[in-house]
Formats: C-alpha cells, structure tokens, sequence
C-alpha cells in the first residue's frame, strides 16, 4: 500500500459510520492546524497545545455554521502520531461529519488510507511494530482478556521484549561461530556441543511460547460450544436462556431447528459462540438430514459440547454417541421441573449407566433456570486452564505464530547443522541469519512491505 509522504495533511473519520453523541475528524500533519483555522469563526482560538478550545466550524463556501465543535489540538512530537494532530469532535451525524472531512479535504487535507494515523505513529517512532498490532488487537478484542492483553502490550512492549531477547540470544551464537570462520587463526573454533546447547535453549524457549499462544487462541477468537442431543430435548430453549435472548425458535414439535444457529456471549472475559444445533435422528426428510449433518459437523468443530438429554424421555442412541466425542462434555439433564412428573423414571436410571462414568452432569431447567448457572461456571472452568495475563505476556495473531514457527524452523536447522561435526560451521549460520531476519520483520525493523501491507490492510479508516 501507498501512504502519503509524511509531509502531507491527513484527514479522516476516526469514529464508526452512524448516528452517536460525538463523531471525530482527525488530521495529522504540518498543515493540520493550518486546515482547522480555515474552518474556524475564531481562528485565534486555536494557540495552544493541549489546551481544548469551543468554537463554531463555518462552511466558507456559504459563510454559514456547521456545528459547535470541541477541538483538541496537539503538537509534534507529542500526539499520537508523533505530528501536529487535530481532533475534531463534532456531533454524531452521518451528513454533518462527512461534511466537516469534505471540507477539511477543501482546505488542504488529502483523505488518510486505512492505518496510515498508525503508520505515522511508528514512522515517527511513537509506537513500534508490535504495539501498532496490539492497537489492532485492542480495537478488534471481544472480550475483557484480549483488551488487557493487548493494552498491556501496548503499555510494556512485552511482545518486543521477548522478541528482542531471542534476537540476542541467537545474534551472539552467530557472533561466535562467525568470529571463528572470519579469523580462523585468532578466534578458536567454538565449542560445537556448548553452540548446540545455547541454541536449543532459546529453542525449547520458542516453542513454549508457541504451545502457549496455540493454547490460549480462544482469548482472542472465542470458544466454539455446540448444544447437541435428540429433537426435543429443549437445545434451543437452553441456547436461549444462556443468551439471555429469544433467539433460536422453540414449538413442542420435534425437528423445529433444521440449521445451526450461532450466537456470541462472554463468559469470564472471553467471547463463547453457542451452536445450536437440530436434533439428532434418522429421517427421511432431505432438510432434516443435512441439518443433521451440520449438526455433527457443528460438534467435531467445537471446542466443547453440552449434550442435552430431556431427563423425561429414555436417552436415545443418537445422544449416547455423542460420548464419544474428544472435546469435553457436559451432560445435561434438561427439563428439571418435570423432575417430579411420572415421565422422570427413565433418566434416573440412566443417571447411574455406567457410559456416564466420569462425565460431568448437571440438571437443569430453561423454564425455571435452575442450573444455568451451573452450566455457566462448567463453561468458565474450561476457560480457567487458559493462561493468564503474567504467563502470556502477550497473545500472538496467526500471522506472528507462523513467523514465529519459522523462527522455530531455521533455529531446529542450525541445531541438526551443529550436531553434525562433519558439517562446515558455516552452514548452521545460514539458518540463525534467517532466523535473525524474521525476528526483525516481527519487530518491524527493516519490515517489507509485504509485511506492513498485511498489517495495515486490517485497520479501518481514521486509526
Ligand atoms: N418443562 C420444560 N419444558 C421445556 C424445557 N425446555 C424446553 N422445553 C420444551 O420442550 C419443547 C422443545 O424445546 P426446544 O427448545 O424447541 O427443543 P430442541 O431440542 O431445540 O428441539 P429441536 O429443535 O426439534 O431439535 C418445547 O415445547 C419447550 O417448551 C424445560 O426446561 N422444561
Ligand atoms: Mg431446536
């Protein structure tokens, strides 16, 4: 992508489309005061940094107002992206604040691409690679996890830190082996046993934070929770009592849900995405079979499920199976409230089947809520096996495992490389300099633009 050189005026929206309270207009730039006293009634106003002014923006095609603005002015170096910075916050209309950018883009402004308030601010040395991903992270995060994740990466460069000591690590290993294979005759031929070591530590090191970002994914992505059973076991009716919203469609008629449905809560700081899901039986019906279908695919993709069991009914086939299942279960034995009706026999003795051995259970009612807590608190002690904020540091996106991966690549490479005496020493530096070279992409120093376009292709306008 092509931003504008540093020397041009940026303008753009900084806030949601929509109608709000307050909308922002920000500009950075040389000019970007310049442009916010084109507009102004009382230029004078706006002398100093840091000092909020009130004033009216005038329209100077017509000579008429447009909106009483708050402006928030701010100098180079100290804003956010290391130039003179103007917010406006206008009121949140649509038309009024496309109207303020048209007019800001008329007094000299130029139209900011996506990223680029980001991209002026680590250009400027404001923020570094990492921390402009975390801004990402903060603006995209679901959940209470992944904001504090992301702000106190922001706030500490863990992610730069960490980074930073695997370069150093590495960097002197090379510096060894290097300083023998340049001067033979001064430097001694390094240890190759003591090299592999050093190496495989920072290794083993990588790989621990790469077992551990895999692990915690669902901080940043949500947890997958499938509802599974029989037709009319009550799926939907719990579906909706979790999501505190009528959302799935409930009758008395078994096969009401054909599709899945899904819908996105937070347990604990962490988004879930309940599945429900069609009841599972053989039918002949084409739609009821591809909706049973998906309701297994929908189950094998989970990261848990809830098999909901109607504790009136005997438990069908179909419903035992699904113990068979790798993700964790938790039984669910729905209807309480029939608890004491005739029908309730059937599921106190299958509460005792020796298939349940070992499978968390609980008893629950939609109708009444009893034990939806319990199912809550089950779902919220799966999420307490996920790493906290001082173990993690920082959670890697997808593209930061990968790079990370390869790191873990060339580093196994120039530990094979060492173990073979025979080999040239030469030939384990190739993989520590590629290693070094993805770390430095990672950290954004001499990053391609490849690299930053991936980055920046994911930020909207205005940040
Ligand atoms: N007494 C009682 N009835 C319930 C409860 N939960 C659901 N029901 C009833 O059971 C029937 C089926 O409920 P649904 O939620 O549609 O069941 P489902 O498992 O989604 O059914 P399918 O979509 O057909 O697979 C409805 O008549 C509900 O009112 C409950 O906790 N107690
Ligand atoms: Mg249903």
């Amino acid at each position: 992508m092509m931003f504008n050189d540093l020397e041009t005026t940026i303008a753009a929206i900084a806030t949601p489309a929509g109608v709000g309270g307050v909308a922002v207009v920000r500009l950075s730039g040389p000019d970007s005061w310049a442009v916010t006293k084109a507009l102004m009634q009382h230029p004078k106003r706006l002398a100093d940094a840091g000092r909020v002014v009130v004033d009216w923006l005038v329209d100077t095609r017509d000579g008429q107002v447009l909106d009483q603005v708050v402006l928030l002015p701010f100098r180079a170096p100290n804003s956010y992206t290391g130039q003179d910075v103007v917010e406006i916050q206008t009121h949140g209309g649509r038309a009024l604040v496309q109207l303020v950018l048209q007019r800001c883009l008329a007094a000299g402004a130029t139209l900011a691409h996506a990223g680029e308030f980001t991209h002026r601010a680590m250009v400027c040395g404001r923020l570094n690679l990492t921390q402009t991903e975390s801004v990402l992270d903060l603006i995209h995060a679901q959940g209470e996890r992944m904001v504090k994740l992301a702000a106190h990466n922001m706030h500490q460069r863990t992610l730069a830190g960490l980074l930073e000591r695997y370069w150093q690590a590495i960097q002197t290993i090379q510096a060894d082996m290097v300083a023998h294979i340049d001067f033979p005759d001064e430097v001694d031929e390094p240890d190759r046993g003591v090299l592999q070591c050093r190496l495989e530590e920072t290794l083993a090191d990588v790989q621990v934070q790469l077992a551990l970002n895999h692990r915690s994914q669902p901080i940043r992505d949500g947890l997958r929770v499938a509802l599974g059973g029989a037709p009319n076991a009550g799926k939907s009716s719990l579906f909706n009592r979790l999501l505190q919203s009528e959302r799935a469609i409930v009758t008395p008629q078994a096969g009401t849900t054909r599709d899945t449905l899904t819908e996105t809560m937070l347990v604990a700081g962490v988004p879930v995405t309940l599945v429900d899901t069609a009841g599972l039986r053989t039918s002949t019906d084409d739609i009821e079979q591809q909706g049973v279908a998906r309701a297994r695919h929908a189950m094998a993709e989970s990261a848990l499920t809830l098999i909901v069991a109607d504790l009136t009914q005997p438990v069908p086939a179909e419903t035992w199976a699904l113990l068979e299942q790798a993700a964790p279960i938790l039984w669910v034995w729905h209807k309480a409230d029939l608890i004491d009706c005739a029908g309730a026999g059937p599921a106190e003795a299958c509460r005792l089947d020796s298939r349940l051995e070992g499978v968390e259970q609980c008893l629950v009612s939609s109708h009444t809520g009893q034990g939806i807590e319990a199912v809550l608190d089950w779902i919220g002690q799966q999420l307490d096996t996920l790493p906290d904020i001082g173990e993690l540091g920082y959670l890697l996106s997808q593209r930061q495992i990968r790079q990370l991966e390869a790191v873990a690549v060339e580093l196994q490479g120039a530990v094979d490389a060492l173990a073979q005496p025979r080999l040239p020493l030469d030939l384990a530096t190739v993989p520590l300099t590629n290693a070094l070279l993805l770390l430095q992409e990672l950290l954004g120093r001499d990053a391609s633009e490849a690299v930053l376009d991936t980055v920046y292709a994911r930020f909207c306008v205005g940040k």
